[in-house]
């Protein structure tokens, strides 16, 4: 008796490892489904920045310039800046302070880099701010970066940190956010 079960075991066993293998086959679909699709960060190659840099710095915030550049065939507003050095991003415009001085400002909507076309980032004008770093930017330094369009793609740059003396731009503590 103990051989009989044992045999009847090990047939339930074979009968079960066939229904397993035959659930697996092809017929039930997942081998059978497209291929995943690009993710949103692939889609989003669109955007460059070209000759991109940032200012080494060991102050507590630097500017990235550069020409932001789509290569694609929409418009693309950009709306959101991120980069893991920084506390807190943002894009900045600069703008007479009306005493005779320049003061940057939050961009309040955001950079529109026209498709096909570019939109210059450079010091003394628009550029993207990383506020609240975290340790010293050195020369020489890789500085990646996130820029988010109104679509919600993430767009991944990454910028060489140099030495740069100049446009130093005073920075008015509060006068960048808009926020109430
Ligand atoms: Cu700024």
């Amino acid at each position: 008796m103990p051989i009989a079960r044992s045999a009847r075991s090990a047939l339930v066993l074979t009968l079960a490892l066939a229904v397993t293998l035959t659930g697996c086959g092809p017929a039930t679909g997942p081998a059978d489904a497209p291929p995943a699709t690009p993710d949103a960060t692939s889609a989003g190659a669109g955007l460059v920045l070209v000759d991109g840099w940032a200012k080494a710095t060991d102050g507590p915030m630097t500017g990235v310039f550069g020409a932001l550049t789509n290569d694609g065939g929409t418009d693309l507003h950009l709306v959101e800046v991120r980069s893991e050095l920084a506390g807190t991003s943002e894009m900045h415009v600069t703008v007479d302070d009306g005493a005779g001085g320049r003061v940057m400002r939050r961009a309040e909507d955001g950079f529109v880099v026209p498709a096909g076309g570019e939109h210059a980032l450079e010091p003394g004008g628009d550029h993207l701010m990383l506020m609240q770093l975290a340790e010293p930017v050195g020369t020489g330094q890789e500085v990646d970066l996130v820029v988010v369009d109104s679509d919600g793609v993430e767009h991944e740059l990454t910028v060489t940190a140099r030495a740069f003396s100049g446009a130093e731009e005073d920075y008015a503590p509060g006068e960048h956010t808009e926020a109430p």
